[in-house]
């Protein structure tokens, strides 16, 4: 059974930990109007368990139990099970806490049981206290690969196993021509006053949530009926704020900057939230098609992420009033 879908709100896309940070700011301003549909693209089996890097490390952050030095995982972790694990010559490359574990486990054994990934979603964030709803983007499985100069590689032995060294060529989405979005996410798009698009990564992150048959034209419709989509960019005066976002941009032949963002969103978002760092480009911005806004878009602590939210949020509302004016 499709869990109801809440009253209308925002709707982020977000990955990992840049687009945590903005839905736990967006959180502050909405509450539990905010609906998170995360990328599932970076899930994977290890030690037999279903890990759910991105879920959980929005989960984490917006119930205020992350680590915040990482990003990722829980605070105050231990790490006993690996120090074990690598005595017995077990693969501890990707490193499970030990308060984490017990998330996998619960989620790996109700997966196994047959419980649809929403479900099994929403009873984890509610046992971590989390307000707003988290939706895996689909209950079907979907893995990204990279395609380096040596072959193709699972997402996160690319990611956390090299280190995200190897430049990428190419990347796909296995999976993904059988995937869904779920009925909770069609629903929360439906009802969205607002989409933002998260500052994470466009390629890895956004891009295997925007590759789901349907859901561009999901957010397509509701732009027609008059919400508005607000993107913000992770790059910052040509560098990502963290992982491998600038250095995919290089590789795959864009620009690797907030413009190069922009000519991946344009036909998707109306408006880019750009750093004041990339004041220079909004002429150019605009010329590829999507309204810039200049605002501060790093994310230092909960008051900068609480700004930028609000920033956002007003984005969004004064583009739909403009919009609806228009139509008038
Ligand atoms: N990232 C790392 O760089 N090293 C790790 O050992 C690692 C472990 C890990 C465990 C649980 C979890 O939920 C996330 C974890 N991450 C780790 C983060 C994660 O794999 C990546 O940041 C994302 O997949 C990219 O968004």
């Amino acid at each position: 059974m499709p869990a109801e879908p809440r009253p209308s709100g925002i709707v982020a896309l977000a990955g990992g930990v840049g687009g945590a940070k903005l839905a736990a700011g967006l959180q502050a301003v909405v509450g539990a109007g905010l609906t998170v549909v995360v990328n599932t693209g970076d899930d994977f089996e290890l030690h037999g368990l279903t890990i759910w890097p991105d879920h959980d490390t929005v989960a984490y952050t917006l119930a205020g139990l992350e680590d915040r030095e990482q990003g990722w995982g829980l605070r105050d972790e231990t790490w006993h099970v690996m120090g074990a694990l690598d005595r017995l010559g077990g693969e501890t490359w990707f490193r499970l806490g030990d308060r984490d574990l017990a998330t996998h486990l619960l989620r790996s054994g109700r997966l196994a049981r047959g419980d649809r990934a929403t479900e099994v979603a929403l009873a984890l964030q509610a046992a971590h206290g989390v307000g707003p709803q988290i939706l895996p983007m689909s209950d079907e499985p979907v893995r990204t690969e990279v395609r380096t100069d040596d072959g193709w590689l699972t997402f996160q032995d690319y990611f956390v196993r090299l280190r995200q060294a190897p430049a990428v060529r190419e990347i796909r989405f296995r999976g993904i021509d059988d995937a869904r979005p779920s009925a909770e996410v069609g629903a929360a798009i439906r009802a969205a006053e607002a989409i933002v698009v998260c500052p994470s990564n466009p390629f890895v992150s956004i891009g295997p949530i925007l590759a789901l048959p349907g859901i561009r034209e999901a957010i397509a419709a509701r732009r027609a009926a008059g919400a508005r989509v607000v993107a913000v960019s992770p790059i910052v005066a040509g560098r990502a704020l963290k992982g491998p976002a600038d250095r995919m941009l290089q590789s795959l032949g864009h620009d690797p900057s907030a413009l190069g963002v922009a000519r991946l969103y344009a036909g998707i978002a109306d408006v880019l939230v750009v750093d004041h760092a990339d004041t220079d480009l909004a002429a150019a911005i605009r010329s590829a098609g999507i309204e810039p806004l200049v605002a501060d878009t790093v994310m230092t602590d909960d008051a900068s992420r609480a700004r930028l939210a609000a920033t956002v949020v007003d984005a969004s509302r004064a583009a739909t009033t403009s919009r609806a004016a228009a139509r008038a």
